[in-house]
């Protein structure tokens, strides 16, 4: 009798391939399906210890049972015929899991779908890119709680590890999805963060590209030590062949997206919750893509003769200004899924996020160590600046910040996501905000009412009596 495999993996893009090679490196036995069969026989023909199927049948029947299949296909409708294929060929008990970026409402769908026929669904949240998918990556897991305890033991082994294993089960249905998604949020956050802190220094403080880099790499040694920033140093240095200018001014400034940050921002408006810096950054992608629509405007209106020049001391407050707007981008991102948490019913353990965020995943920092301490001291904290080791370090940034601020509107450079959050900072700690008058004006013209100090209850005025 032939052993039947442990895991069965659909999809053999460059993710699934490399989580494919990590699974084997870890020593489970894998059996792999892909839709083009060309796709599979040239990866066996590479990796002839992974078994291959061509047909759905064929792969089912290599698994050991229950069945354990990891989806690895472009999220979407990609997903929905891999399981259509796939769901008459399971059997109660088998498990599924989908690795793709996929929206936490189809993943909570499909779970509820797979659920009635007693198929276990698994929405795992992979971050870390070709890299992380073959050394170690991050791993969200949402779902069946029995489905994740006949596959935790693999996850754990082939993600990265800091501090124990960046895998963790954070929630039923599309709870790992949710916390993907919001992952990306902040990441659309930070990198807009860099790339405002690059634009200041080269247009602003006219500093060359590769004095740029090493200033990052300065950062990077220091308190701004993440993924994010050492990658950025790297990109800076690098030269392009052709011209032998660094290659990052060969670069169009049109940035792409694939949606995930957007997803974010529309979850924090269903759920009316604040998320200025991640909305920023969706935000300056979509005007980055105008990219014709800015060169003529630029033309017709142009931007006043800059008045401003950097002072020596700029680049040190510059570091405070982005410290700052990383933190707001997770205080954001953290206030967001306590939302969720509650909305969905989901339950996540914050704390647990931050660890796994440690290892593995695009927006792995240093000041995850105090995201977690943060939440390990108070399981259920409204938002990371109200704790006492944030706030601490926020009001040491925030003369640095508010100068940073004033100085790149004198020098008509956009920091659209540095000034949110500055924004966001100000405003959550505002004990008063002028929605008083935005009650009066909803009252006076469409008499909707509103709260008072002095009583309690709704109160409506004639206004236009005297
Ligand atoms: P690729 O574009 O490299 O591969 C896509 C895979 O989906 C191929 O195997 C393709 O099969 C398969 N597929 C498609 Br398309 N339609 C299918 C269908 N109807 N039925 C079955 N299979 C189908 O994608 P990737 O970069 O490996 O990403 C896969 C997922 O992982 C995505 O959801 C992505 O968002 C997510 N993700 C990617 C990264 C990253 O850094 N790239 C990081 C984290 C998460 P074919 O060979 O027959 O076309």
């Amino acid at each position: 009798v032939v052993a039947g495999k442990d895991l069965g993996l659909i999809g053999l893009g460059v993710m699934g391939q490399n989580l494919a090679l990590n699974f084997h490196n870890h020593g489970y036995s894998i059996a792999v399906y892909n839709r083009t069969g060309q796709k599979t026989k040239d990866f066996v023909a590479k990796h002839s210890e992974i078994v291959p199927a061509y047909t759905l049948r064929e792969f089912v029947d290599a698994l050991s049972t229950p069945r354990r299949v990891f989806l690895m296909v472009t999220a979407g409708a990609a997903v929905d015929a891999a399981i259509d294929n796939l769901s008459g060929l399971l059997a109660h008990g088998d498990v599924v899991m989908d690795g793709g970026n996929s929206h936490f409402k189809d993943t909570e769908r499909r779970s509820s779908d797979l659920e009635k026929r007693g198929v276990r669904y698994l929405g795992v949240g992979v971050s870390g890119g070709e890299d992380g998918a073959l050394r170690g990556p991050c791993l969200m897991v949402g779902g069946a709680m029995e489905g994740y305890e006949h596959v935790s033991e693999m996850l754990r082994a082939i993600a990265a590890q800091v501090d124990g294993p960046c895998c963790e089960y954070l929630g039923p249905r599309g709870a790992g999805h949710y916390v993907k998604m919001v992952h990306n949020g902040i990441e659309y956050a930070i990198i807009q963060t860099i790339a405002e802190a690059y634009d200041l220094l080269t247009r602003g403080k006219k500093l060359s590209i590769s004095a740029v880099s090493k200033i990052f790499k300065q950062w990077n040694d220091g308190e701004l030590n993440s993924f994010l920033m050492e990658i950025a140093t790297l990109v800076l240095k690098k030269s392009d062949p052709g011209t032998g200018k660094p290659l990052v001014s060969m670069i169009l400034d049109r940035a792409k997206q694939k949606g995930t940050g957007k997803w974010t921002s529309q979850n924090a408006l269903d759920l009316g919750t604040p998320t200025p810096t991640i909305d920023a950054a969706v935000t300056a992608r979509n005007l980055s893509a105008l990219k014709n629509e800015r060169v003529k405007a630029a033309e017709v209106s142009k931007l006043p003769r800059r008045t401003s020049s950097m002072p020596n001391n700029f680049t040190g407050k510059l570091a405070g200004a982005v410290r700052a707007s990383m933190i707001m981008s997770y205080a954001q991102g953290f206030h967001l899924m306590r939302a969720a948490s509650v909305e969905y019913g989901y339950d996540i353990p914050f704390r647990e996020v931050a660890r796994i965020w440690k290892g593995g995943c695009i927006i792995r920092a240093k000041m995850l160590d105090s995201i977690y301490r943060a939440f390990r001291a108070n399981a259920d904290l409204a938002n990371l600046m109200i704790d006492p080791e944030f706030a601490g370090i926020l009001t040491k940034l925030d003369g640095k910040w508010r100068d940073t601020v004033r100085m790149a509107k004198g020098s008509t450079i956009p920091i659209p996501a540095i000034n949110a959050s500055l924004d966001y900072y100000d405003g959550y700690r505002s004990e008063r905000l002028p929605a008083n008058l935005i009650q009066a004006l909803r009252d006076l013209f469409g008499a909707h009412g509103y709260e008072r100090y002095d009583k309690a209850g709704e109160f409506h005025t004639d206004w236009a009596s005297s």
